[in-house]
């Protein structure tokens, strides 16, 4: 397994850079572009983290776990529709195409921080590990964002780095 460390430092550096506007975490094939979490009330026990997962490099992978030291366990998790209504559903894993972007997303796929030993304040960092089935473990840190934000912070945020080789969308 190969496990890569990001540091903090380099990253409060970039949160200062860029507030709010989300971040990136490159190590080895993947860039992790803006990994956020929403804010938990003191009587949720569980959180949702959001990001785009891009694989630059030329094997297919797949995310098949997480976890968090401010987690229980954690879990990840997708919708599928139930008549009128997304449900929430554990998921296997997902697909990160050699070249492609996987999209965790309000409404979509997500990792989710089951039992959580503490709130998810808003403007702190947590830390979470990526488990691919190729690249071994990835350890990101990431933003906790207001309780009703949506992401579209990316969108605007991600204009400031670099353009990798993959699209965003
Ligand atoms: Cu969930």
């Amino acid at each position: 397994m190969i496990k890569t460390t990001i540091t903090a430092l380099a990253l409060l550096a970039t949160l200062a850079a860029t507030p709010a506007t989300g971040h990136e975490e490159k190590t080895g094939s993947f860039t992790i572009s803006h990994p956020w979490a929403r804010a938990t009330a003191s009587s949720q026990t569980a959180g949702a983290v959001f990001m785009e997962i891009h694989n630059h490099g030329d094997t297919d992978d797949r995310l098949v776990g997480a976890a968090s030291p401010d987690a229980e366990r954690v879990e990840i998790h997708g919708h599928l529709r139930d008549g009128d209504v997304m449900r929430m559903r554990r998921v296997d894993g997902i697909e990160v195409p050699a070249g492609g972007t996987a999209v965790l997303a309000p409404g979509g796929f997500h990792v989710m921080l089951m039992g959580l030993k503490s709130p998810l304040f808003e403007d702190t960092l947590t830390e979470l590990t990526l488990t691919f089935e190729k690249a071994g473990d990835i350890e990101i840190e990431v933003v906790v964002e207001a309780a009703g934000a949506t992401g579209a912070s990316s969108a605007t945020g991600k204009m400031d780095h670099g353009s990798g080789p993959m699209k965003s969308r």
